[in-house]
């Protein structure tokens, strides 16, 4: 039924009756998705759903904007854009409702399986085994996000994307991913978001950029409950981006100003604006003004508490539906009669798909309700207060209308904790099992590939290191597999703050812009968070870039982008779209308070979803790099500052060898202590160790090289099996990443079965180090601190 409501354009718009057909079927589409809201918020409101956020009163705008919308396009939006997806045939409204009652069931709602809130949207970027679909010819969709302005990053990296594809001849035969740089990334964002940061970097790159970028800005005066006049200059954002404004001679975008009311203006301007972004990839930003927002701005809150009457009577006499109706009427399209027929139309359609939905996202708990019931109801129980208990918490289930999947959990747990003696107790034991592996997988599977993709499939290759391999520093190790890598992989991209021109502040890629072009290693801005926007972007359409992050410490400009979008992608799309960028940074002991930085324990809870590589050298940079290219999974790889210029051997199989991830390497064999940890403290204890070898103790030093994942075959546990003695030792603050490891070891492998001292943590101090030599020794792991600890752990 609702599939008619979907549009079909074009065909005959030469013609008065093709266009009356478009304009009748913009309106039902309009009705359509306008009644979607109206029920949604009763869904709520009634308690069939938990949370609603809808598109009502930007109908007619996401209309006009979805017929420039092309195969090849992307959008990056947020949780307004419902009647942008009916209009371009992306969502039907069954969908979409299952998604507002977290239906986990991923034929029923593709986008996210439950996981995300509804309005949240989502086309499939990679197939079931992680591998590139043909995105230039299908429309797509990047998984929406719930932070404001979060989409505006990874808006200009998927517009800076057509750039890359435009301007590299090497890629034009790759018509899967991209049509000559053609593609538009379709950007929406409410007025108050604007006035994040994010915003702000994102145009400003754009317009330094020129990438085929546009911003719909729909502005319904408020940011919840604030009012335009508190967020933005002047308040009007294409006032306050004025300068930012192109004129001839100049780089910079075009504004447009229209009314979301206006239904044959927006059409007229958006295929203006689109034009021209495409074909010249100057960035567009069409200021949508006079925005309504009938429902109000979510189902938590109601907009008479902030609103005035006067406001409330205009955004009623505003309404695009009802403007659009009265348009129509002037025009001569369509008689009352009709109008009210497609009304009617759409309401049902809307009805029924929501009656659909929610049939399918119940019919299977309650077949779970219904054999659990069954099963306990079959126990034997002795006494009769337990069995009158479970009676009673069966007939509740079964009185319950509104399963949840934990209810069934909950009460099979229940009966087990009950009847633990009854003989027929097995069978509900084994329906509990089995329900809690389907659970595990429709709730905590996907945070990585888990495919053909996955970084577990890509194969050992060890560095072959010849006979007179030369003797370099580490810098020319990693300069020259870029060398033969940019040489080799067309889709690999590297740039950030310095790349470009001097080849990065450590010469990695000194000479490479020269030899390999500026299209495919490049100087930005600095501007870490758009940076990883534009990694971001780029990684979604099958690009492979390298972005560079100059130091750790900066990595926090940089990290909001990459915990909230990068980390939780293949999560929240169930492993339907992959982003595998891959974050290059220096980091741990040089100099100073930001120059020195090591604060693993934040990265590896922010990043979960992402591969954290903490190699000790280059070498073992070169062999992460190769591993994380054969996979699909994105990552950060942490080069160690102070490693540049120490001398390493120069593989002879530089783009062949693999260092696999969560594999940890027992650098020096030793019985008395196991010392467990990465980068550059490694140089450290390995001093230690040597003045503790002089007093007879003999130290096991284990580089875990990656923190995530973390010693997938207990490696560390075999060493301390052996030693029975272990400490944690790194540069992140107390209870950082060395409490992340000794947690790894003690409770996930049982390693507290072996210790004949307890185990320890050394790490660095509390606060970030202070300048000089003296500011580090003092304030990072020093050799004397580790020859204490360790002693002292030996001689207990
Ligand atoms: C980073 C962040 N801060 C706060 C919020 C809470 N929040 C959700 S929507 C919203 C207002 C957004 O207003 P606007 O950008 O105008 O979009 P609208 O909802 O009006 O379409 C706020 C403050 C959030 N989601 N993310």
């Amino acid at each position: 039924m609702e599939q008619s409501i979907t549009l079909s354009y074009k065909d005959d718009m030469l013609s008065y009756d093709g266009f009356r057909n478009e304009v009748l079927n913009d309106y039902k589409v309009a009705m359509f998705s306008r009644e979607v809201s109206l029920l949604g918020r009763r869904e709520v409101l009634t308690g069939k759903a938990k949370f609603g956020i809808f598109g009502d009163g930007k109908e007619l705008a996401q209309i006009a904007m979805a017929k420039f919308f092309k195969p090849g396009d992307f959008r990056a939006g947020y949780y307004r854009d419902q009647t942008f997806m009916f209009a371009s045939g992306l969502a039907s409204a069954e969908q979409f409702f299952a998604q507002l009652y977290a239906d986990p069931d991923i034929k029923n709602e593709p986008f996210s399986a439950g996981r995300q809130m509804v309005s949240h949207f989502a086309t499939k970027n990679v197939d079931e085994n992680g591998f590139w679909l043909d995105l230039a010819n299908r429309k797509n969709i990047t998984s929406d996000m719930a932070p404001t302005a979060s989409q505006m990053p990874r808006a200009l990296g998927l517009a800076f994307a057509s750039k890359c594809f435009r301007n590299s001849p090497h890629l034009h035969r790759y018509e899967n991913l991209s049509h000559n740089g053609n593609e538009v990334c379709f950007c929406t964002i409410g007025d108050a978001s604007t006035s994040e940061g994010h915003f702000w970097e994102a145009v400003n790159a754009a317009g330094v950029l020129q990438v085929p970028l546009a911003i719909f800005v729909w502005d319904d005066g408020y940011g919840i409950s604030v009012p335009k006049s508190h967020q933005t200059t002047k308040g009007s954002i294409s006032a306050a981006l004025k300068g930012m404004q192109k004129i001839d001679g100049t780089n910079g975008i075009h504004i447009y100003k229209v009314k979301a009311w206006d239904y044959a203006g927006m059409c007229e301007v958006f295929e203006e604006g689109i034009q021209k972004t495409r074909e010249t990839h100057t960035p567009v930003l069409f200021h949508v003004e006079e925005v309504t927002q009938p429902q109000g701005h979510s189902t938590s809150g109601s907009h008479e508490r902030y609103k005035s009457p006067e406001r409330l009577q205009w955004e009623r006499d505003w309404d695009c539906i009802k403007k659009m109706k009265e348009w129509i009427f002037e025009n001569g399209i369509a008689s009352e009669e009709e109008l009210q027929t497609i009304e009617l139309e759409a309401k049902q359609a809307a009805r029924d798909s929501k009656n659909t939905a929610w049939t399918n996202y119940l019919t299977p708990v309650k077949e779970q309700a219904q054999k659990a019931i069954s099963l306990i109801k079959e126990l034997v129980v002795s006494d009769m207060d337990t069995y009158q208990y479970l009676q009673k918490i069966c007939a509740d289930l079964d009185n319950n209308q509104e399963h949840l999947r934990r209810d069934v959990m909950r009460i099979l747990s229940i009966a087990i904790d009950s009847a633990p003696n009854s003989p027929n107790i097995d069978a509900v034991k084994q329906y509990y099992q089995s329900l809690k592996n389907v659970n595990k997988k429709l709730y905590n599977s996907c945070l990585y590939n888990e495919g053909p993709k996955s970084i577990a499939r890509v194969e050992e290759v060890k560095p072959f290191i010849t006979f007179d391999a030369p003797t370099v520093n580490g810098y020319e190790i990693l300069n020259k597999y870029f060398d033969v890598l940019f040489a080799n992989n067309p889709f690999v991209f590297a740039f950030g703050e310095d790349v470009g021109m001097i080849g990065d502040v450590n010469q990695g890629f000194a000479g490479l812009q020269q030899k390999h072009g500026e299209n495919r290693i490049f100087d930005t801005g600095i501007r870490e968070l758009t940076i990883m926007g534009q990694a971001i972007g780029m990684a979604l359409r099958g690009l492979r870039p390298i972005a560079e992050i100059q130091y750790l410490d900066y990595l926090v400009y940089g990290l909001q982008p990459l915990t909230d979008d990068v980390a939780t992608l293949h999560f929240r799309t169930v492993g339907q779209q992959s982003c595998p960028v891959i974050i290059r940074t220096r980091g741990h002991r040089l100099e100073g308070i930001w120059h020195s930085g090591s604060p693993m324990g934040m990265i590896i809870n922010a990043l979960r979803g992402m591969h954290i590589c903490v190699p000790r050298n280059m070498v073992q940079a070169v062999g992460m790099y190769n591993t994380l290219l054969r996979s699909n999974d994105p990552a950060v790889v942490i080069e160690c500052l102070n490693g540049y210029r120490l001398k390493e051997k120069m593989p002879a199989n530089l783009l062949d060898f693999t260092v696999p991830l969560g594999v940890p390497e027992i650098i020096q064999q030793g019985d008395d202590i196991t010392v467990v940890s990465y980068g550059s403290t490694l140089r450290i204890i390995q001093d230690a160790s040597e003045r503790l070898a002089k007093d007879g103790i003999s130290c096991e030093i284990i580089d875990v090289q990656t923190l995530l994942p973390f010693d997938i075959h207990h490696i560390i546990l075999a060493s301390l099996k052996k030693t029975n003695r272990i400490i944690f030792i790194d540069e992140d603050v107390p209870g950082g990443a060395a409490a992340y490891m000794f947690n790894k070891v003690m409770e996930e492998q049982g390693g507290y079965k072996w210790l004949d001292v307890a185990p320890k943590t050394l790490t660095g101090q509390a606060h970030r180090p202070g300048y000089g030599s003296d500011g580090d020794y003092f304030s990072k792991p020093n050799a004397e601190d580790i020859t204490q600890a360790i002693r002292a752990m030996v001689n207990e």
